[in-house]
């Protein structure tokens, strides 16, 4: 496959390593991504559910979509690309940035996941009545729209939506784990900022930065290397060991 041996030889080398996935990661899974064929949610997309306008206007429709996608997600599992990636997890030098919500890099047993869009099976008070986040896996919810046990307002999914900040924690985190040796941007179609900047961020501290998506995404040509194909067909090609970190 073009491009893997040359990958293959600058993680030879690499001692630390990043590497930042979204939803096409979990597509091989069942998981629907965002702007693929499958993308939409009755007439939806993303951008018109994912915001806290769209909250505001009719919290029942958007707590519809994120109880179809709950239960959705609870049905699938880790593919190679995510055990592949809990493997490399084992070794000090590696770093996982994820976009994704849906859980699947933990399932696999990934370990310091760096969430920067937070986590569908959380769960927290619309109203920040002070209440700290709480974890719910049931799918379906019973209650459509679920209340704040704090307070009985409305409660809302544990994520990142438009318009949003990104965690400063989580910022301080990728900020650290941009500076690395090999930063791989995989599954994501790289339009959604902040996180679409990471990997230019790496680039400019010097990393070697690789797409692997079956498209070619525009972002891919500010990058060093682009390898189209599925990442759960490339990742169980890639070698990287853990004994030099
Ligand atoms: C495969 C595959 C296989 C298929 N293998 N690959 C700069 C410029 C322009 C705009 C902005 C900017 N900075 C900020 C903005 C605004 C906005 C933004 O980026 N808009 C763009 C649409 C233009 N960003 C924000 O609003 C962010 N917040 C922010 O900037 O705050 C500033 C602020 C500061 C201080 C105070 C207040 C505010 C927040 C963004 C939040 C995004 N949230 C979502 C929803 C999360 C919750 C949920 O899941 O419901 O995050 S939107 C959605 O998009 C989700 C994803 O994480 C994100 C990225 O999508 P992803 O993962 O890339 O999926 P797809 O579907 O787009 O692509 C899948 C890819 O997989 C495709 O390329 C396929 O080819 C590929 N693929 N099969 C490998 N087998
Ligand atoms: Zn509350």
């Amino acid at each position: 496959m073009d491009g893997v041996t040359a990958l293959n030889e600058r993680l030879a080398n690499a001692r630390r390593v990043t590497v930042m996935t979204g939803a096409g990661v979990s597509a091989a899974s069942g998981v629907p991504t965002f702007r693929g064929a499958d993308g939409l949610w009755r007439t939806f997309r993303a951008e018109d559910l994912a915001t806290p306008e769209a909250f505001d206007r009719d919290p029942l429709l958007v707590w519809e979509w994120y109880d179809w996608r709950r239960k959705l997600i609870a049905e699938c599992r880790p593919n190679p690309a995510h055990e592949v990636l809990a493997a490399w997890s084992a070794n000090a030098g590696f770093t996982l940035i994820t976009q994704n919500v849906d859980g699947l890099h933990e399932a696999a047993g990934t370990r310091g996941i760096i969430r920067f869009h937070g986590s569908i099976w959380e769960l927290r008070c619309a109203d920040a009545c002070g209440l700290a986040p709480w974890q719910d896996r049931r799918a379906p919810l019973p209650v459509l729209p679920p209340r704040c046990p704090g307070c009985g307002g409305l409660a809302r999914p544990g994520v990142v939506w438009f318009g949003e900040a990104i965690d400063r924690g989580v910022l301080m985190r990728c900020g650290a784990a941009v500076s690395c040796d090999v930063f791989l941007s995989v599954g994501t179609s790289s339009i959604v900022y902040p996180a679409a900047g990471l990997a230019h961020a790496a680039r400019d501290t010097g990393a070697f930065t690789a797409e692997i998506n079956p498209t070619a995404t525009d972002a891919a040509a500010a990058l060093d290397l682009a390898i189209a194909a599925p990442a759960e067909k490339v990742l169980p090609l890639l070698r990287w060991s853990a004994l030099k970190a």
